[in-house]
């Protein structure tokens, strides 16, 4: 569904444009007059059948492994592959489901015009506002909303607080965190460049070898850059830990096999443009050194939607265990990590806030991220 709203000298004039827009199926949200002589109408039209949309109403889900979760950028994650690989009958079969799910939100568009008394499309319009406003990328607030009004009673609908509570829930349900130092273990840190790698390493390095009292070793690949290695080399120094610069793959299996004492191995890597392959097939071959090797994907939560998107959707190519997101002191819009998040379909293990080491940092949970995503 798209929401939208129109605004003209008069209401004649709003439906005018809505003809003009969304044709003659657009369905009306809502009517008013804003000031003299201007009037605003929310209007709403229905997903086209080939846009890949499964918003799963029945069971509440904002989308399947299989479906994209969002239209459009999000779509073709997954989901050309699959359609491919169907048979005519599983297409059919998704036309049927995709027709369903079109009725049901043809009809949930009825009851919120229907509702006179307390006009339940400017609650969605509100809330919606409320979510975009916070980054949330439009057409996941739409889903949320669409899920939460479906599934809740109908008195229930213009209850702000409660369906507030209720799309929290929703989105709960939607998202994971994981610390992956929790135990033992390989780490690696990848990531488009700039967005805090080094700095984020040393930081967790302090705490676990500075504060837990942990063996720990830190291996760098990035060597393309001048100095880039001597940063951690650097902070190695100060917390007393070994820093390895392996120049390819081959050592940096052998540094990994030289430091099998220690409780944790983080490795830096090279900060890359996901367009360069050759670069991206080098992170594909320390995953080829073990299984055993973590990876945790790090992106900025300053980065937007289509550069974002396209970060996760590259580098989620690579066995990635867990995301981390940086630089949230440099802007107070935290919807770009639920977005992430929802693609990416892996648990958030930190977050950053800071360049003090170690003190800016947090291992994400649940509560915060609802706090962030959906403020009281
Ligand atoms: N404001 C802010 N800056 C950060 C944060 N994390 C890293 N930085 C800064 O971002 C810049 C790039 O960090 P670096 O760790 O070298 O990024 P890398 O290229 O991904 O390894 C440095 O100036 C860091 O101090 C953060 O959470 N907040
Ligand atoms: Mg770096």
């Amino acid at each position: 569904m798209h929401i939208k709203r129109f605004t003209a000298p008069t209401v004649k004039d709003s439906m005018k444009a809505i003809k003009t827009e969304f044709g003659e199926n657009a369905l009306i949200l809502s009517t008013k007059r804003i000031s003299a002589g201007a009037y605003e109408v929310v209007a709403a039209i229905d997903y086209d059948l080939s846009n890949p949309v499964n918003l799963n109403l029945a069971d509440g889900t904002f989308g399947t492994s299989q479906t994209s979760v969002i239209p459009g950028n999000f779509g073709n994650v997954t989901l050309p592959k699959v359609q491919a690989k169907e048979n005519p009958k599983a297409q059919s079969e998704t036309i049927k489901r995709e027709l369903k799910e079109l009725r049901e939100l043809k009809e949930l568009c009825k009851t919120m015009i229907s509702s006179t008394n307390t006009p339940v499309s400017e609650v969605f319009v509100k809330l919606e506002e409320e979510l975009v406003k916070n980054g949330i990328d439009k057409r996941l607030a739409e889903r949320i909303l669409i899920n939460s009004f479906s599934a809740i009673s109908k008195d229930k609908t213009s209850d702000v607080a409660y369906l507030k509570s209720f799309m929290k829930n929703k989105i709960s349900e939607k998202i994971s965190v994981a610390d992956p130092l929790g135990s033992k273990g390989i780490v690696s840190f990848v990531g488009p460049a700039g967005v805090g790698k080094t700095t984020t390493i040393a930081k967790l390095a302090a705490i676990h070898a500075l504060k837990k009292k942990r063996r720990v070793a830190l291996l760098t690949m990035d060597t393309y850059r001048i100095a880039a290695a001597d940063q951690l080399k650097v902070y190695g120094k100060i917390m007393g830990i070994p820093v390895e610069v392996a120049k390819n793959t081959r050592e940096l299996a052998s540094y990994i096999g030289l430091h099998n004492d220690k409780d944790l191995i983080l490795i830096d890597t090279a900060g890359r443009s996901q367009k360069d392959a050759s670069r991206m097939r080098e992170l594909n071959d320390i995953a080829s050194i073990s299984p055993k090797i973590k990876f945790n994907l790090v992106l900025s939560s300053q980065t937007r939607d289509e550069v974002l998107y396209d970060s996760v959707k590259s580098f989620n190519a690579l066995p990635i265990d867990s995301l981390t997101f940086t630089k949230l002191d440099e802007g107070n819009v935290y919807g770009p990590i639920l977005n992430a998040m929802i693609l990416a379909k892996k648990p958030l293990a930190y977050l950053t806030s800071g360049q003090r080491v170690p003190e800016d940092i947090e291992i994400a949970t649940k509560e915060r991220l609802l706090n962030f995503f959906m403020p009281n």
